[in-house]
């Protein structure tokens, strides 16, 4: 079916194909991510966007010896294809399948790790300044998304790179949107850009203009430089990044192989830093994702006749219980405000957006300027809501600490995604949270069992009068009460399940529901279990855990988190500060990196669902509560 794809299994395949070989190859290439995305699920639109722009890069560089650092990474499905990946496609982003993102251990034309966004320069100039040092001769080549580019650090490295001057290629992919549509001003800077002529050609024709000019003209071009740039200004695209020291060339149309393919030639003629700015279009040659780039962004499998997700039953997950929550409680309260860093829909605060576009700000990739802006509004009589990814907010450590916990700003953190996130793997396991946030004075830390309780914890945010971060998983929110009078109190754990003191489970979130059916399970087989629902993971329900503690055999903790910093082991820490020296074990992620697969997969590898605890239970509690009971006889 594939007749020119089928022969391509390196990058030196391309180059037995002519131009309109590498169209129809191009159109393959799509056909082939349509069918295997609408199966495994992935990031379509992006990849949809960058097939000719990849199959230049490949036909300028040679990535055995020239190292790609894809911004992201969602878009390197392309490279992996045409870099001897074909026949895993089918695995993309399974259980130990193909990763949706560069690996440095799938292939050696991976040379950079990335999922979290707007590293990429950063990390190509640091190749590049160690190139150099070591004496080597290789080229180094950034490509960022425009969306990726809204984002602190790649500004911070465009900064350095104009300094640097050393040879390095910035390929700015842009393609207007980020997630959602892109914002800020510099999305709006190149959307002037886009609709200039091209540089090379403005370059020789400004001059000419200048001459131009009656009377003027010669003089001004040969005495007065600063009108020239001046002039410049008007005429030249890509003017910003010239007067920081990196060479613009652009704008080009990147699904023109053969000018993209020029482009890339000559800016690697060029020396010292050039940033070659591409125009694609997120979604090409796929209708549905070209018409709503947003929904196909990253998708789980669909129908490719429709567009539509084959498991269409919408439920209400999580991230919609917190987006309606905050638009219910902005009716009365006029003062909150919500935040996103490019991921309205992702968080759930579309609605929002919608309903109170006044108080709704998406900041861009901007998690660390997002949580000080959160600051300065609550400082200033608000209570702004940032919602964001559990893995994102990594990024905005500091400012939680420095802006937010230490005025003891009124500020709600909503945690999205925290805990395993399935198919994005590594990069994005939101499994670190507690352990970063635990440690700051001032803020508390929740999670919720359920959709009512997600929905009380927010409600009590408001009041708590301190920030308070709540974390809560991808996924669907069973139990949802919105009329529910359940009342959070600050620091107060939930008894749910009594059958007695045989052990003690503490846990933290909704994987409560794992250890909730565990208990029924070793109920079963008399073992007799106290389960609470901890609600808070900072500050600890103290007296709860140690009465519990002191009664019970066996004490066990189960969170979505890793181990190290964890609730368990604050649990741990506190028992021996009391000195209750029993058996623990904490369920939780060891520490190593916890690779990609369903949620469902990795709580069974890691003995977190429901059989793996009460199996986990049944093996130490059994033999140890015989003991325990004819020693206390
Ligand atoms: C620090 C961080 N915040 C948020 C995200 C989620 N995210 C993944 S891709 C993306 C949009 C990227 O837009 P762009 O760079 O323009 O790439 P495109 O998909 O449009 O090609 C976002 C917000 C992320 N990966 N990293």
């Amino acid at each position: 079916m594939y007749k020119y794809l089928k022969d391509i299994n390196s990058p030196k395949d391309l180059k037995k194909l002519n131009v309109r070989e590498i169209e129809r190859l191009s159109s393959e290439i799509r056909s082939f991510l349509l069918e295997n995305i609408s199966k495994t699920g992935g990031h379509l639109a992006s990849n949809l966007g960058v097939v000719e722009l990849t199959l230049a890069m490949h036909s300028v560089y040679d990535t055995e010896v020239d190292k790609i650092v894809w911004d992201v990474g969602h878009q390197s499905y392309v490279h992996k294809l045409i870099t001897g990946r074909k026949e895993e496609f089918e695995t993309l982003r399974q259980y130990k399948g193909l990763s949706g993102f560069p690996k440095r251990g799938e292939s050696i034309h991976d040379h950079f790790e990335t999922g979290h966004s707007s590293t990429s320069i950063s990390a190509a100039l640091g190749i590049a300044t160690a190139r150099d040092l070591t004496g080597e001769n290789y080229q180094v080549t950034a490509v960022i998304g425009d969306g990726a580019l809204s984002g602190g650090m790649a500004f911070e490295a465009l900064n350095h790179v104009g300094q640097m001057k050393t040879n390095i290629n910035i390929i700015l992919n842009d393609n207007e949107m980020s997630i959602s549509e892109n914002t800020g001003g510099l999305s709006q800077y190149l959307g002037k850009v886009r609709t200039m002529p091209m540089y090379s050609k403005v370059k020789g024709d400004v001059e000419a203009l200048i001459n131009h000019i009656p009377a003027v003209g010669k003089s001004m071009i040969k005495t007065a430089g600063k009108a020239k740039d001046s002039i410049k200004y008007f005429f030249v695209p890509g003017v910003v990044f010239e007067e920081i020291g990196i060479t613009y060339i652009g704008p080009i149309d990147g699904h023109d192989y053969l000018k993209t393919q020029e482009a890339l030639q000559r800016a690697k003629s060029i020396k010292g830093p050039v940033i070659i700015h591409v125009l694609t279009k997120k979604g090409k040659g796929y209708v549905h994702a070209e018409e709503r780039p947003e929904k196909y962004h990253g998708v789980s499998s669909f129908d490719i006749s429709t567009g539509k997700p084959l498991d269409s039953s919408k439920k209400l997950s999580f991230s919609d219980v917190a987006g309606k929550t905050l638009v219910e409680s902005a009716k009365e309260n006029t003062q909150i405000t919500a935040i996103t860093a490019a991921m309205p829909d992702g968080t759930g605060v579309t609605e929002f957006s919608e309903k109170y576009p006044e108080r709704f700000f998406d900041v861009g990739i901007a998690e660390q300027h997002a949580v000080t802006l959160a600051a300065g509004q609550s400082v200033a009589g608000l209570h702004p809501c940032f919602a964001v990814y559990s893995t994102f907010l990594q990024r905005g450590f500091d400012q939680v600490l420095h802006d937010v916990a230490l005025q003891n700003l009124p500020v709600t953190l909503l945690l999205d995604r925290a805990g395993i996130v399935g198919a994005d793997g590594e990069t994005h396991q939101g499994i670190y949270d507690i352990a970063y946030l635990s440690l700051i004075p001032n803020l508390q830390i929740l999670s919720p069992e359920n959709g009512t309780e997600l929905h009380a914890m927010i409600k009590y945010s408001f009041e708590a009068n301190a920030p308070v971060a709540i974390r809560y998983p991808k996924g669907d929110a069973w139990e949802c009460d919105f009329n529910s009078d359940l009342k959070i109190i600050k620091g107060q754990s939930s008894v749910t399940k009594k059958h007695g003191n045989d052990v003690v489970i503490f846990a933290f979130g909704p994987i409560h529901k794992n250890a909730e059916e565990a208990v029924e399970k070793l109920h079963q087989q008399n073992i007799n279990a106290t389960l609470v629902n901890l609600r808070f993971a900072k500050p600890l329900d103290e007296k709860t855990i140690l009465d519990l503690s002191k009664k019970a055999s066996r004490i066990y903790t189960i969170e979505d988190h890793a181990l190290i910093g964890g609730v368990g082991s604050q649990i741990s820490h506190l028992l021996g500060k009391h000195q209750i020296y029993k058996p623990v074990h904490n369920f939780a992620y060891p520490d190593h990196f916890i690779h990609q697969g369903s949620v469902k997969e990795i709580y069974k590898e890691y003995g977190m669902d429901a059989e793996g605890i009460a199996k986990k239970i049944q093996e130490e509690a059994l033999p140890r509560l015989r003991n325990v009971k004819f020693l206390g006889k």
